[in-house]
């Protein structure tokens, strides 16, 4: 699908990176703070759900892992929203945010991504159909009911795994 609205302005003075929700650690992280957070990097295809695949990406950016480090969810916590500039969100749960490979990322394929495909962060889940990887991420809502995100009311598949080409919610 294309992206919903238009491209967000980024201002570093602004910015923020918030964790919230069922943790014991809620955050509000600036642009720097978030920047200093430990790096990793993964190699990854991308799959959007209308058929194209972008194969061998290369994403620098913060582990999943780390932000559950720094955010320590409750025993209670079993699903996230993650929330976006401009007002996309999408929906992962506890388990598929906790794969391998899963990252915020700002840096794509050894650039800083551009504002179009972003910057200055973006979700990367590996594993499912790219309209979970969220651009222009500003929030990690952890929650204990699943609340469906942008695309998943829009009647795409809750999960969206290209593997088991879980395309729309009438297949769930
Ligand atoms: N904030 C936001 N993130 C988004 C989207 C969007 O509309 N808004 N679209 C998703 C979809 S459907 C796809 S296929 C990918 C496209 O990523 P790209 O623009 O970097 O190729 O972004 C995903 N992330
Ligand atoms: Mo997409």
């Amino acid at each position: 699908m294309l992206t919903y609205g238009p491209v967000p302005r980024f201002d570093v003075a602004t910015w923020d990176f918030r964790l919230f929700g069922e943790v014991e650690g809620a955050r509000r992280l600036t642009y720097g703070e978030t920047r200093a957070l430990p790096q990793v990097m993964v190699m990854a295809d991308f799959h959007c759900v209308t058929t194209w695949s972008r194969l061998e990406n290369r994403w620098e950016g913060v582990s999943a892992a780390a932000i559950l480090d720094l955010a320590q969810p409750t025993s209670e916590a079993r699903h996230l929203l993650i929330h976006c500039d401009g007002g996309y969100t999408t929906n992962l749960s506890m388990t598929e945010f906790r794969s391998a490979g899963v990252l915020f990322a700002h840096r794509h394929d050894g650039s800083d991504l551009t504002p179009e495909h972003g910057w200055p962060l973006r979700l990367v889940v590996p594993h499912l159909y790219a309209w979970k990887s969220a651009k222009w991420v500003r929030a990690v809502e952890f929650l204990r009911q699943e609340r469906r995100g942008f695309w998943e009311v829009r009647g795409y598949h809750n999960h969206g795994d290209p593997w088991l080409e879980e395309r729309y919610s009438s297949q769930e």
